[in-house]
């Protein structure tokens, strides 16, 4: 069967990562207009540097939990898994995952916003970093901000029309287009959360609690 998964922050949560909405979220301690768009970084790119460097330490000292595990566990099984991201860290890859799709980017690496090069990050980053290629202190983290378009729409595309079915994990379907998705399959729909999204209406099926309680169950159901 063709599985079409799409992760958030809340799929991170366990691992200490936090989130963007939760009461103690990232969202409500900075000011994203600040942090996560490409004005921001114009007006302030030591700012938004500093932001991302902690979210990297954090990322650093976090570990995948048993929710990535078992997506992890899911790809290496008989299924066909296309696993998309929102999230920036790499828990889905340090829990064995392959393929991610990291529709927003990632932490982990910079891109040159002179020359569009890109490259693995150190875990600190400056302003004045020169880049590697074209030696211009223009380097930024390679995520995708607000007013930005998401990384592989054509390949998400492609999956949600080819999936039977399509998993929404720990997002709170507030960010578009990754909150769109859902319109773009003919599938079976699930979204397993901690609580209801604001497209749970457009899911068949839900289930509601921890991610590292109902992913691994729910994926011991899918591959027995
Ligand atoms: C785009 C990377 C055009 C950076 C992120 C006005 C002006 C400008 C733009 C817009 C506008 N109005 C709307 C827009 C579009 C905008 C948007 O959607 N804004 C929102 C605020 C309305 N979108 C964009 O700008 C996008 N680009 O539109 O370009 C375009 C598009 C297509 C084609 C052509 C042109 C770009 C958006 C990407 C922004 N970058 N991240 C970084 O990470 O720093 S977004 C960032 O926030 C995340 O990546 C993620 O996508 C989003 C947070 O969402 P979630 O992951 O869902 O996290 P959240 O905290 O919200 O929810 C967590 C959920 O988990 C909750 O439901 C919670 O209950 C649950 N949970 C918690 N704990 C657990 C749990 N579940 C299970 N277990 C637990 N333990």
């Amino acid at each position: 069967m063709k599985i079409m998964i799409l992760t958030g922050a809340g799929v991170s949560a366990e691992s200490g990562l936090g989130t963007f909405r939760d009461t103690d979220g990232l969202w409500t301690r900075y000011d994203l207009n600040e942090v996560a768009t490409p004005e921001g970084f114009a007006r302030n790119p030591a700012r938004v540097h500093e932001f991302y460097n902690a979210r990297r330490a954090n990322c650093l000292h976090a570990r995948p939990n048993a929710a990535h595990q078992a997506l992890a566990r899911l790809q290496r099984g008989t299924h066909d898994v296309t696993l998309i991201t929102q999230n920036v860290d790499d828990l889905h890859e340090r829990a064995g995952s392959t393929d991610v799709i990291h529709m927003h980017g990632e932490l982990t690496r910079a891109l040159c916003a002179a020359c569009g090069k890109r490259w693995d990050t150190p875990p600190t980053m400056s302003p004045n970093d020169p880049c590697p290629y074209c030696t211009a202190p223009a380097t930024r983290p390679d995520v995708v901000w607000f007013g930005e378009i998401p990384y592989a729409m054509d390949t998400i595309t492609l999956a949600a029309q080819e999936a039977d079915l399509f998993v929404a994990i720990g997002t709170s379907a507030e960010v578009y287009p990754a909150a769109g998705i859902v319109e773009l399959t003919r599938s079976d729909t699930l979204e397993l959360n901690l609580e209801p999204s604001a497209r749970a209406n457009a899911f068949d099926t839900h289930r509601f609690g921890p991610a590292t309680e109902i992913v691994p169950a729910w994926v011991d159901e899918i591959m027995a």
